[in-house]
């Protein structure tokens, strides 16, 4: 809790899923001596989660914006109007990401294409630039990257998703390179199956296909993949979880996964 006390910690995708979880997760190491600033698309999720953050945690400091990280353009004025008081960000939750549909290559429609990588590759890269700036100048801070197993190992149907994924570990390496000579930390945490809104999002609201996913399995849950996040936080500054790779205890591999059927 000490390590975290009175840190601004910037949250992307905060509406739901690992967003979220990572939200009432840092509130609640820190016994919400801590200020959040939390975005996502959905500003009515966002002020439902803001009423129930701040109920729990009555010293919580919130700001929650309307972010899409796909508006490449929204983003440096988004971070140059934030209030005073949550403007100095000491960490960079980038979570924000989607997948979109399975097909081959071939198939893919453009517009998944586009947004993907607009949202997942693009959106992480500007906010991170927009934001390294803050971190620069007082020589300390994190950026958390959310990766995944499918940007380690690829699979049939992921052409777009895994490559999205794929440059969110190479932005995070030549990031973490080119930081050698500061105390910033970049840490990736690349997870498998994770039951959240990802898989009816990817299937479009197809909730049977979006079921099958988890069909036979325990998957993780938000909060597993929360709790490794403010974990590394939370680490002494000289630490740094470079890279996780989050399995649940029945997969193995993108496509490697024990069906208790
Ligand atoms: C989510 C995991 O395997 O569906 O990033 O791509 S997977």
């Amino acid at each position: 809790a000490q390590r975290l006390a009175n840190k601004t910690i910037l949250i992307t995708g905060a509406s739901a899923g690992i967003g979220k979880a990572t939200a009432y997760e840092f509130a609640d190491a820190s016994n919400g001596e801590i200020k959040l600033i939390l975005t996502a698309r959905r500003l009515d999720k966002l002020s439902e989660l803001a009423h129930d953050l701040l109920a729990k945690y009555p010293k919580l400091q919130l700001h929650v914006v309307d972010l899409d990280v796909s508006k490449l353009e929204t983003i440096p004025s988004f971070i140059s109007n934030l209030p005073k008081d949550f403007a100095d960000i000491d960490v960079l939750v980038n979570n924000a990401g989607l997948a979109l549909g399975k097909d081959p290559v071939g198939q893919i429609l453009p517009e998944d294409i586009q947004q993907m990588f607009q949202t997942n590759v693009l959106g992480l890269i500007t906010l991170t630039q927009a934001v390294l700036p803050i971190l620069k100048a007082k020589n300390s801070g994190d950026i958390v990257n959310l990766g995944s197993i499918a940007g380690r190992d690829p699979y049939p149907g992921g052409g777009i998703y895994c490559s999205t994924k794929a440059a969110v570990k190479s932005f995070s390496h030549v990031l973490r390179k080119e930081l050698i000579n500061t105390k910033i930390r970049v840490i990736e945490v690349d997870p498998g199956n994770v039951e959240t809104d990802f898989s009816i999002t990817r299937f479009k609201g197809d909730v049977t296909k979006a079921k099958d996913v988890y069909k036979g399995t325990e998957p993780l849950i938000g909060e597993d993949i929360a709790e490794i996040i403010v974990f590394a936080v939370s680490r002494r500054q000289n630490t740094v979880i470079a890279e996780t790779l989050v399995f649940a205890t029945n997969q193995a591999s993108a496509t490697h996964l024990y069906r208790n059927e």
